[in-house]
């Protein structure tokens, strides 16, 4: 009976996020884990999270030291299962030749033309443990050369295949940007981008080219919202808090989201369906030093515009001090983008997917209009704002309904007192 050694491998941790700093490192060599026992913490721009491990065992060996860089699907420690391998077969290195039971393919599986090639894959020499990860990976063995012994396909040979292919996929991403001497031109100094800038960036650039966006231009005229808000903040000068326009707008598009579903749903990935989701929690782009987040406000419609405000101060802090935990960036089912505290009317945002509509709010200004009951002209306080949508999923009539209804609901304040 031998035990095996595992490879704790780093896993994807979601949101984008592609790697991260390990800031700690919980374990030492000679120590026992059980399963779910966290032996790194990461540190990305976005939040801190705790790597655990999934194999009871001993550390046997520790391949990151804290301050490293550590990417996704990277090897991060060696352990040695608790797990004794009953079937007498040295397992360590994996290129052991052993052999390989192939699993029923799954429905998903079967309806795969790359599972055919999967399937073929019976012909390459490889491990078990190497032919496993490979089918989870999608990644077909014929697609690898192997530097083992006879040609076998190791596991180094398909880390360095997905390497590999991240790279490509890197350069595909950045070829937009040719490479250019600017200094010919003049001074120059390179600077780089911050990791949240570099995800966001790549997500911003794949929802502007795959979804189909159209946006709506509409204003609301927000005078007596404004007292609204003015009568509140002037209760609230004890506290020393104060309400801006933001929860209030909150409130007046998930009035709109609750009568419109559509704009509160996600296309199921095959394309074929509609989720629509009994919940509204809205996402807020928050601008931070380095770059942009969003954290998003769970059940809007279950909450205050006090509580909303509350919360909204909270994560907008935290937002700017790196202090948002990987759970408050996610499950959005709509997104609010305000520049009002900047300037600019009018902006065309970027739909955050899985979401399908986006809302941008634009600085508002006294203008004159002509009041329709008077028939005069009246100094009032207008607020533009734009609405982007996936015309896949919103008709251009449902775009400017929205719109038009979000105008009324902010105008005539009714959703203050449901
Ligand atoms: N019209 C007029 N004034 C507005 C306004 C509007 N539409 N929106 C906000 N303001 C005012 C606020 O009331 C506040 O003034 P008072 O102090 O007199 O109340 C001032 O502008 C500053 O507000 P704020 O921006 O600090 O607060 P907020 O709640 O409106 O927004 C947050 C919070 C986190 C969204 C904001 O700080 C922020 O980061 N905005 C940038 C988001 C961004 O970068 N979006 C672009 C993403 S690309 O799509």
């Amino acid at each position: 009976m031998k035990k095996q050694i595992i490879d704790v491998v780093l896993p994807d941790l979601g949101e984008g996020i592609d790697g991260a700093e390990v800031s700690e490192v919980s374990v030492k060599v000679g120590d026992t884990v059980a399963n779910g026992d966290t032996i790194l913490v990461l540190e990305s721009d976005k939040a801190s999270m705790e790597i655990p491990t999934e194999t009871p065992g001993t550390i046997k060996e520790l391949l990151v030291e804290a301050g490293a860089e550590v990417k996704v699907g990277m090897t991060l420690a060696k352990i040695e299962s608790n797990i004794a391998d009953s079937s007498g077969v040295d397992p360590e290195p994996v290129e052991e030749p052993q052999p390989e039971t192939v699993d029923e393919p799954s429905v998903l599986e079967q309806a795969n033309p790359q599972h055919d090639l999967l399937n073929s894959a019976d012909k390459f020499l490889a491990s078990p443990g190497v032919r496993r990860l490979s089918r989870e990976l999608g990644i077909a063995l014929q697609q690898l050369s192997g530097t083992g012994n006879k040609g076998r396909i190791t596991k180094d040979d398909l880390n360095a295949f997905i390497k590999k292919q991240m790279a490509a996929e890197r350069k595909t991403a950045i070829s937009i940007n040719p490479q250019v001497d600017f200094s010919q031109w003049g001074a120059v100094e390179e600077v780089k981008l911050s990791r949240i800038k570099k995800i966001t960036g790549k997500r911003l650039q794949e929802a502007w080219q795959g979804i189909p966006h159209v946006t709506q231009f509409d204003s609301a005229d927000i005078t007596d919202l404004d007292s609204q808000r003015r009568n509140m903040n002037d209760d609230l000068k004890q506290k020393n808090t104060k309400v801006t326009f933001l929860p209030f707008l909150l409130k007046a598009t998930v009035d709109i989201l609750k009568s419109m579903p559509e704009l509160n749903s996600s296309l199921n990935h095959t394309g074929e369906t509609l989720i629509m989701k009994h919940y509204y929690n809205i996402g807020i782009a928050v601008d931070t030093p380095n770059g942009l987040v969003v954290p998003v406000i769970m059940d809007v419609d279950s909450k205050s515009i006090l509580q909303l405000s509350e919360e909204l101060t909270i994560l907008s802090e935290n937002a700017r001090s790196g202090q948002l935990k990987p759970s408050d960036l996610k499950g959005g089912t709509f997104t609010i983008s305000s520049l009002g505290g900047i300037g600019g009317s009018f902006f065309t945002p970027i739909i955050n997917p899985p979401e399908v509509a986006i809302l941008g709010v634009s600085k508002s200004r006294w203008e004159q209009v002509f009041d329709p009951k008077s028939k005069e002209p009246a100094l009032r306080y207008i607020m533009p704002f734009s609405l982007s949508y996936d015309h896949r999923i919103i008709d251009g009539a449902a775009g400017a309904r929205f719109t038009t209804e979000l105008k009324k609901t902010i105008e005539e304040l009714g959703f203050l007192s449901k």
